[in-house]
């Protein structure tokens, strides 16, 4: 069995800079966590950048500055977040293609978010995943329910393979509206998995007080791990999470106790078939579809 891939989601588009003090908002403190991410163990960024004033944005010049900025600093994967804020539209959405990044979230259907509502109708979820294919981005599939894994063996069987060939999946679980942050749904989802594309990978973060039992299932599952103040602002029952690194020191640890220790960037890369650092970006493979 593989190692571990840890991706590091410091920020998100839910908490207030006012209620969490410790969330990176500006670039500077991202690329300072990332670093010390990176070298903890992280291998990928999941990025959602704020504005001056702390605000959930999907400005393309910040965007552009993020990506370069973390590409500069770190070896990390940068992974943009196409699913912003809830009230973020879907243009501005599919422009977060345009600021450059390796990877970016492709979220497989709408689901309720909180008293909020996460939109992700179909025809915009093609159309991530076809611009996706003609850039050369390697898509993370964020499932926020079963039904989920359908739809993307749907979008994989009508529309072909990302960026690579190579399927990658995110079981993002315990938002309230979606499944819930149990064992027993994380091998609902693994099951359904096994009937995507052979080599298929996935991750799972679990929101809230649901990030320890994720961690523990999917660390089991053959599955890799996601954490962060994204997900997680709470480290233990009446405790403040004090920094993202205090997530992911705790994920290494549950790694390597599973004897699966943290991939680096590099062999991340190399699993996920995202281009080598200096490597060019996947060719478009839009023509001549290669079909699951
Ligand atoms: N902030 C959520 C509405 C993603 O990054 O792609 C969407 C989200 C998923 O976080
Ligand atoms: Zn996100």
């Amino acid at each position: 069995m593989t190692g571990t891939v840890i991706t590091v989601a410091p920020t998100g588009a839910e908490s207030s800079k006012a209620d969490v003090p410790a969330l990176p908002v500006t670039l500077d403190e991202l690329v300072a966590t990332a670093k010390e991410c990176e070298a903890l163990g992280a291998a990928i960024i999941h990025v959602h950048i704020r504005d001056d004033d702390a605000r959930p944005t999907l400005d393309q010049g910040r965007l552009r500055a993020t990506v370069s900025a973390l590409r500069e600093s770190t070896g990390l994967i940068v992974q943009l977040s196409s699913g912003g804020a809830v009230t973020d539209p879907e243009s501005d959405r599919l422009a977060v293609l345009d600021a450059g990044p390796e990877m970016a979230s492709c979220t497989m259907g709408t689901v309720n978010f909180g008293d909020g509502v996460f939109l992700n109708r179909w025809e915009f979820v093609v159309d991530l995943h076809t611009r996706m294919q003609e850039r050369g981005i390697v898509p993370e599939y964020e499932i926020f329910d079963l039904g989920q894994l359908a739809s993307l063996q749907r979008l994989l069987s009508k529309y072909g393979l990302p960026a690579g060939g190579h399927v990658h999946v995110d079981l993002v679980m315990g938002v309230p509206g979606g499944m819930p942050a149990t064992t027993a749904a994380l091998v609902a989802c693994e099951q359904a998995i096994r009937d995507l594309p052979a080599g298929t990978t996935f991750s799972a973060t679990g929101i809230g007080r649901g990030a320890i039992p994720v961690m523990l299932a999917s660390l089991s599952a053959g599955g890799h791990l996601r954490v962060g103040m994204e997900d997680t602002i709470t480290y233990a029952k009446g405790r403040a999470v004090e920094s993202n690194m205090q997530l992911v020191a705790r994920a290494v640890g549950f790694a390597q106790l599973a004897q699966r220790p943290p991939l680096t960037a590099r062999e991340t890369r190399e699993l996920l078939g995202v281009p080598a650092l200096g490597q060019p970006p996947h060719p478009s493979s839009r023509n001549g579809l290669k079909t699951a």
